[in-house]
């Protein structure tokens, strides 16, 4: 594992043979059995991307597995002690699948903290098939501004500093949600599979997320537990932090509930 100044230098962080190949089909396993009552839930499915969320919640073995000492022992490296997971989800491409353009995570979730994205590679992951591309030390910069393009959450980078990172199944990758990071098209026959974990310290907190809420470690070791509040949730600070959106996406759904009615 790089030491970690290397990780706050660059933002991400890889660690090959993190799982064996018995780690991994057993991990692939859980995850396909949480998939089965997940519903394709997004847009992006008909363009080959299918993403299914919040496996842990309803599987035990993956909740076993995101809070075991293995895993807990490598994120208390980067998130921190004390630790509890806002979302999970597995991302397939399939043959054909659409890139997935340049972005932080925080484009996507609105939070202005960051937390540690925990991206195993269940196949091999290459250019060809649609693997990952980073841009290294991007995460410095804070959260950036983002614009929409089609269903994504977009914004700029330089194609000509991106970093590709192969993975083999079993290889992990943590890196910062304030990283850049995307995906091409997968023009292979095969389907690319990864299970990706998002880690975020007990001291901040997901507005938008409901509970109960997974803590994963306290004291650096596995403490399981679904609990209502934690510091980060209690905390005035937060509160504060996200009043304004929370409040600007409350009338922007109020809008839309009035246009609707009124059949606009
Ligand atoms: O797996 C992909 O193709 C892209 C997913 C991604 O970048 C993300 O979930 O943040």
């Amino acid at each position: 594992m790089p030491p970690l100044q290397d990780f706050d230098r660059d933002g991400f962080a890889v660690r090959k043979g993190f799982l064996t190949a018995d780690e991994t089909a057993d991990l692939e396993r859980a995850v396909r059995e949480a998939q089965v009552a997940v519903p394709e839930s997004s847009s992006l499915d008909r363009v080959g991307l299918v993403f299914k969320h919040n496996l842990f919640r309803r599987s035990k073995r993956l909740q076993d597995f995101v809070s075991s000492k293995k895993v807990v022992h490598l994120l208390r490296e980067f998130a921190g002690p004390d630790f509890w997971i806002r979302w999970d989800q597995s991302i397939e491409k399939v043959p054909g699948g659409a890139p997935f353009p340049w972005h932080q995570d925080n484009g996507y979730s609105g939070l202005r903290d960051p937390h540690y994205q925990l991206w195993i590679a269940l196949t091999s992951m290459t250019r060809e098939n649609g693997g990952l591309w980073l841009q290294r030390g991007s995460h410095l910069s804070g959260v950036r501004g983002h614009g929409t393009q089609g269903p994504h959450v977009v914004t700029p980078a330089d194609e000509r500093d991106a970093v590709f990172v192969d993975a083999e199944p079993g290889d992990a990758l943590v890196f910062s949600s304030f990283l850049l990071h995307k995906t091409d098209a997968n023009s292979t026959a095969s389907k690319r599979l990864a299970y990706v974990i998002e880690y975020m310290s007990m001291d901040h907190f997901d507005p938008y997320i409901d509970g109960p809420y997974f803590v994963a470690a306290r004291g650096g070791e596995p403490a399981p537990e679904f609990v209502r509040y934690f510091r980060g949730r209690l905390s005035p600070a937060t509160q504060l932090k996200y009043l304004r959106p929370r409040l600007e996406r409350g009338a922007r759904a109020l809008r839309h509930g009035c246009a609707k009615l009124l059949g606009r």
